[in-house]
């Protein structure tokens, strides 16, 4: 028979009021604040009021909702039936939207109205869809979808979660990649708080005091765990914000709600910090205890940058959509600047060559992983299932080495490496050289090929406001990397460009720049 009965929404949500935690603070969003009894009973509507129109269990939901209470109520509501949420992007167009919906094959979509307004005068090539629901703010009144608040009020707050098993189908969330088109990673009940006790347990010691702000969305794997599975995981609370995280909307939303743990990305940190040199104020962070990064490596630069201007440190990490949350990172008190830190417990990782042999100390490889927050496959893509998992290891896509502390260093995509002259060159290492220059605000290297069919690498470089771009000021930037880094590695052509084009987690796209 059935053994473990485990179900992922009890456990967050219910498990908390359990507890006895019913009266505290779930969620602050703008002047809102949900309590955890609250939050269960809203999450219990809007199950029952799935079931009512017909959802039942492993039955897919698409689900593109800004942060909100809503979101949070929708997913564990969802969860809770045994339904399968899938949180997207709010901002994509109306082909992405064709795409998942078709894709997933989802009978239902959850939609915030200004999204809403946007695809649906392309309703019918969504071929699956039965049922649109609409989160508005003014009450949704077209018969070509049902109101939210109208659809989950008249429902129950008693629902019993459905007796999944921590191996059943939980959620999907799509990965972007930087080709082809986005998988449907699917994760199993257990991922939630696999994540949790591996990374926010062990690496940020997270508890019932802490309050998280993720500037990253929820619909993104790091956003998710951030901003909704680990602040619920402990107990504690999240702050939510609806708006585009700009630097003012991030610095007053921390100065307002006084979140214990800050979520970045390289790139937000790095605008953050500009703001602040530009407008010479320093905001008030007293109330963060530590910070993250994760998506690509942090510049070193950066993390002291932010602790001369706030003492605060911020750990870099790795994670995937794939393994749901962080399997590398840098511990609190042990940073090493620019490298991605250890192996988070509970995971396993190797660095392999081509016979998916290890490699030696400070010898670059692939990195595959295992542990048990990995997704179970894609859903529908036979080919890149068989490309990345390979029996318990996972392919990470990425070349690191490990260095003799056990620190992890990145060295760019698998397939971004480059062999010049025959020897491999990190693409990464000379971003990280040009980076240093006072000229460079942006770079990304990739491989071209000259006349001979003989890969160099060439860089796109953004310059920093007020730098005129020019032919001397290119060969000021290749001396710059002849004279520190080995000379074979110096970018024999440099392209400046006034923006580099990026995944909407904020990547670089080097295929796109492979092209150009
Ligand atoms: O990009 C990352 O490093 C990441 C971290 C946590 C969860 C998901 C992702 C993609």
């Amino acid at each position: 028979g059935i053994k473990d009965y485990y179900n992922s929404a009890y456990r967050f949500v219910e498990g908390n009021v359990q507890k006895g935690l019913g009266n505290k603070v779930a969620i602050y969003c703008d002047d809102a604040k949900v309590t955890y009894q609250e939050l269960l009973l809203k999450a219990n509507k809007y199950g029952n009021a799935l079931k009512s129109i017909g959802v039942e269990r492993e039955n897919r939901i698409l689900q593109v909702v800004c942060d909100s209470p809503e979101f949070i109520y929708s997913f564990f509501g969802a969860l809770k039936i045994g339904a399968i949420p899938i949180p997207v992007n709010t901002s994509m167009k109306p082909q992405d939207y064709e795409y998942f919906l078709n894709h997933s094959r989802a009978k239902v979509l959850l939609i915030d109205e200004e999204v809403w307004n946007t695809i649906k005068e392309y309703r019918n090539r969504f071929i699956f869809l039965k049922k649109v629901i609409v989160i508005s703010g003014t009450g949704y009144r077209h018969p070509d979808g049902i109101d939210y608040h109208e659809f989950i009020n008249p429902a129950s707050t008693e629902l019993e979660a459905e007796r999944t098993t921590s191996e059943d189908p939980a959620f999907w969330l799509y990965s972007s990649g930087s080709t082809g088109n986005p998988k449907g990673v699917v994760h199993i009940q257990r991922s939630m708080e696999v994540a949790y006790k591996n990374y926010a347990e062990k690496i940020l010691n997270i508890n019932e005091n802490d309050r998280t702000f993720s500037a990253s969305k929820l619909f993104f794997a790091y956003g998710l765990g951030n901003g909704l599975y680990f602040p619920i995981g402990a107990g504690g609370s999240t702050v939510l914000l609806k708006d585009r995280p700009t630097p003012e909307h991030v610095f007053d939303t921390i100065e307002k709600q006084k979140p214990t743990i800050f979520f970045g990305v390289p790139t937000l940190y790095g605008s953050m910090i500009q703001y602040v040199e530009k407008n010479g104020v320093i905001p008030d962070l007293s109330s963060v205890r530590i910070c993250v990064s994760a998506g690509e490596t942090l510049p070193s630069t950066f993390i002291r940058k932010w602790k001369e201007l706030f003492n605060i440190d911020i750990l870099d990490g790795i994670g995937s959509t794939e393994a749901l949350h962080i399997y590398l990172s840098n511990n609190i008190g042990q940073i090493k600047e620019g490298s991605t830190g250890k192996v988070v417990p509970g995971y396993n990782v190797k660095i392999v060559n081509e016979d998916s042999l290890p490699v030696a100390v400070n010898e670059i490889g692939d990195l595959v992983i295992n542990g048990d927050s990995v997704s179970i496959g894609y859903f529908c893509n036979l080919e890149e299932n068989q490309r990345k998992f390979h029996g318990e290891w996972m392919y990470t896509g990425d070349k690191y080495y490990q260095d003799e502390d056990g620190y992890f260093w990145y060295c760019g995509r698998s397939d971004d490496m480059l062999k010049v002259g025959g020897i491999w060159v990190s693409p990464i290492e000379i971003e990280t050289c040009l980076f240093q220059h006072e000229h460079v605000l942006e770079v990304a290297v990739v491989g071209a090929k000259n006349e001979s069919n003989l890969v160099y690498p060439k860089a796109f470089i953004v310059l920093r406001d007020g730098v005129e771009p020019s032919e001397d000021l290119k060969a000021e930037l290749k001396l710059y990397v002849k004279q520190n880094l080995a000379p074979y590695k110096y970018p024999r052509e440099i392209v400046f460009i006034s923006e580099l084009p990026k995944t909407t987690t904020g990547k670089v796209q080097r295929f796109r720049l492979k092209q150009a």
